[in-house]
């Protein structure tokens, strides 16, 4: 009988549950991974994406060799070549660029592809070394950053929500996005009877499952959040002792002394009797959790929507009880900026906004303009806004493009040398985590397969080629994860253990720290005769991951744009229709899902569909704006599309739909 190994790992992708997974290996080959059982969040089992995560690492189109592009940027035409001549390439470029420009003509690009600590901040420690621009921002929940950055607390530990006897679950349909912290709600509910109100301009699964639904319209959260602390207010239920944290209660309370019921219900679709009857529950339930996903932040008025959660969370006194305050996300103890090593950089460097590629790549004032760019952990093509500019950018004939990849992303297609990476069955890493406070180890099931390589080896190619010899660029990779542990936790006992709760400290709330007011400045977001396009996150992807594999596209079928029976009628659609979405920034294609599900005058186009191979034209991001709120967060909800019926697809376009679905 052949033996079957054993191997503990995590799931390396950028979602908040961080589950720790058991690899099976026979003949050194993954014949499944499963999820592990002991661990509090992930209880047995993986999600919908992951749980035949084996298949990523053995798909039939696996990018096994380093490659160099033999047609235009963009074109996807390649050929092999060996690591050697990758390296030679590549350190040539970024020394002539660097002789010619200075280091910061280069950039490294990079996001939660995969979380581990090594596959992150190796890389980033060679781009270090070579004074090269640094990235900075998020194309995520930057407001909450911003508001982070303030003071404000954004999240606890979340097992704690089990002693909830509240839980607003705000924007964030948690039953496809982080599933494992449904564990902990639903606990509430079984140990403490407690309610549980959805917030979400779409009857999601997750809204399903709750005791009441509030179907508000997109962007107006905080007009509604207005009306709840009116409510609280004038129904003497703030908790003004605790609410000293303020900077600026009085201003608050002003503030919203006019967004009655009535008029919060005007501006975000709300009806006034809900409103007030959540303002009670929230000025009388304690402890109750704002529990928050990430879209509601992701337009220009996204700082001003956390801070009205964080208003809420703080005029009822939630932050004194036990499974009570806001939570957003929250991390455990790992000093991760630490293993990226931003002190080996010979000089200070300027930081370029990663949620800006677009509009640095294209600027014609940046100076020095970007010569060099190696994007690794990221899909910029498909998951940036306004991506017309970000692909015109990639195409710059004096731009030198690395990409590392699992697979030929759209991205990719623009590299002008491909480098392959290993996935998470194949390399040694550690991950943090940003919905729980578990540190996770990922020990290799199996060799890597090709010629794919772990960073951490690439990192000490390209320095050894270079000449480096910062001894930073020669530790290994158990080095460079052992360097953001904290103390308390040896790497060994990580290794056999799988992973590790820390205590991070609670948030602490100082009086007179936190500005509250200012959440009802500006206006509602204004459609017109347009429909307001969200783009959520879909049951199968992970953003623009896993849209190559057959099993994950079969689940999500093909794109398609949901709209409200109203809207559909009063353009002459109907449920089934071929449809193009445009406006000036551009157009896409879907097939239109008419329903009640989706409030009247927003659209929703679920999934971060590819161009390329899947040919589905469904790239929302060709729609969405070159707009940032003020503290960086990109604006991918402020997008507003006409929506007309289209022609079918040509039969070559269906036969490739077909055929990719097989792959
Ligand atoms: N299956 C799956 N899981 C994922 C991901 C994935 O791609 N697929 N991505 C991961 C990542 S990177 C992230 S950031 C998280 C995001 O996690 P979530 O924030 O939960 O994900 P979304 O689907 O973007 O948005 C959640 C809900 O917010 C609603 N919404 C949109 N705009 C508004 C608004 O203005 N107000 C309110 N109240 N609701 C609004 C949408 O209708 C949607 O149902 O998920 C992570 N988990
Ligand atoms: N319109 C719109 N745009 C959005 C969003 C939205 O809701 N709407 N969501 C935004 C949000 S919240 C996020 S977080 C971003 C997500 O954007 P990204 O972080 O770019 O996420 P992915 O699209 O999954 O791309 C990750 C890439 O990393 C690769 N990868 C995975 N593991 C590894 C590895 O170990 N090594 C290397 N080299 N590569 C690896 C994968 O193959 C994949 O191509 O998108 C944002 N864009
Ligand atoms: S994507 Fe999230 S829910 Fe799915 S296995 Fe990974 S960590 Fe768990
Ligand atoms: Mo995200």
């Amino acid at each position: 009988m052949t033996e079957r190994r054993l191997v503990k790992g995590c799931c390396p992708h950028d979602c908040q549950d961080t589950c720790a997974w058991v690899a099976h290996v026979e003949d050194d080959r993954v014949v499944r991974v499963e999820g592990a059982r002991e661990h509090p969040f992930t209880r047995g089992v993986l999600c919908a994406k992951i749980n035949d995560y084996e298949k990523r690492t053995y798909a039939p189109d696996r990018l096994l060799y380093p490659l160099r592009r033999t047609g235009p940027k963009g074109d996807g035409m390649f050929e092999r070549i060996s690591w050697d001549a990758a390296v030679d390439i590549i350190a040539d470029r970024f020394a002539a660029i660097i002789a010619e420009y200075g280091g910061e003509a280069l950039l490294p690009l990079n996001y939660l592809g995969s979380m581990g600590v090594v596959q992150r901040r190796a890389l980033m420690r060679l781009f270090h070394a070579l004074g090269a621009s640094r990235q900075i921002g998020s194309i995520c929940g930057a407001a909450g950053n911003t508001l982070a950055a303030e003071g404000h607390p954004l999240g606890f530990d979340p097992e704690q929500i089990a002693e909830s006897r509240l839980v607003v679950v705000w924007g964030a349909n948690l039953l496809t996005t982080s599933h494992h912290h449904w564990h902990f709600i639903e606990e509430a509910r079984r140990r403490n009877g407690a309610t549980i109100v959805c917030i979400d301009p779409r009857r999601t699964r997750t809204a399903e499952r709750c005791d009441r639904h509030l179907a508000v319209r997109p962007g107006t959260d905080r007009f509604l959040a207005a009306g709840l602390a009116h409510v609280m207010f004038a129904e003497g239920f703030v908790d003004t002792e605790h609410a000293a944290v303020a900077t600026d209660l009085d201003t608050l309370r002003t503030e919203v002394s006019s967004w009655t019921p009535a008029r919060a219900s005007d501006a975000c679709g709300v009806p006034a009797e809900e409103i007030v009857r959540l303002g009670r529950e929230l000025g009388t339930v304690r402890p109750a959790t704002i529990r928050s996903g990430i879209a509601p932040e992701q337009t220009l008025a996204g700082e001003a929507f956390v801070r009205s959660l964080s208003a809420l969370a703080i005029l009822g006194g939630h932050w004194r009880h036990r499974g009570g305050g806001l939570f957003i996300e929250t991390s455990p103890v790992l000093n991760e900026g630490h293993a990226a090593r931003p002190d080996i950089a010979p000089r200070p460097t300027r930081g370029l906004d990663l949620a800006r590629l677009g509009e640095n790549l294209t600027s014609t004032t940046l100076a020095p303009p970007i010569h060099g760019l190696m994007v690794f952990g990221t899909n910029p093509a498909v998951v940036q806004q306004d991506v017309a500019r970000v692909r015109a950018g990639l195409a710059r004939d004096d731009l030198f493009t690395v990409v590392v990849e699992h697979f030929l992303t759209d991205t990719a297609r623009y590299a002008d040398i491909v480098l392959p990476s290993t996935t998470q069955l194949e390399h040694f890493d550690i991950n943090g985590a940003w919905g729980h406070h578990y540190v996770s180890v990922n020990n290799p099931a199996i060799q890597p397969l090709g010629e794919s390589k772990p960073h951490g080896e690439m990192m000490r190619l390209l320095a050894t080629r270079m000449g480096l010899d910062a001894p930073a660029l020669h530790e290994s990779d158990e080095d460079i994860a052992r360097s953001a542990l904290p103390e308390d936790i040896s790497l060994d006992s990580l290794k056999a253990d799988g992973w590790r709760k820390t205590f991070p400290a609670q948030p602490e709330l100082r009086p007179g720290s936190l500005r509250l007011s200012g959440i009802t400045a500006g206006d509602a977001p204004a459609p017109g005769n347009r429909l307001q396009l969200l783009t959520p996150k879909s049951h199968y992807f992970l953003n623009s991951s896993y849209v190559n594999l057959a099993r994950q596209r079969r689940g999500m079928d093909r794109p398609t744009l949901e709209m409200n029976a109203a809207d559909a009628e009063a353009r002459g659609l109907a449920d089934g229709d071929r449809v193009a979405v445009s406006n000036e920034q551009g157009e896409v294609t879907a097939w239109l899902g008419v329903g009640t599900s989706i409030c009247q005058g927003v659209v929703s186009l679920t999934g971060k569909w590819w161009n390329h191979p899947t040919e589905t034209g469904a790239v929302a991001n060709f729609l969405t704006p070159s707009s940032w709120a003020p503290g960086g967060q990109p604006a991918y909800n402020d997008t507003f599309v006409d929506v007309v019926a289209a022609p079918l697809p040509t039969l070559p376009q269906v036969e490739r739909q077909v055929g990719a679905g097989r792959a």
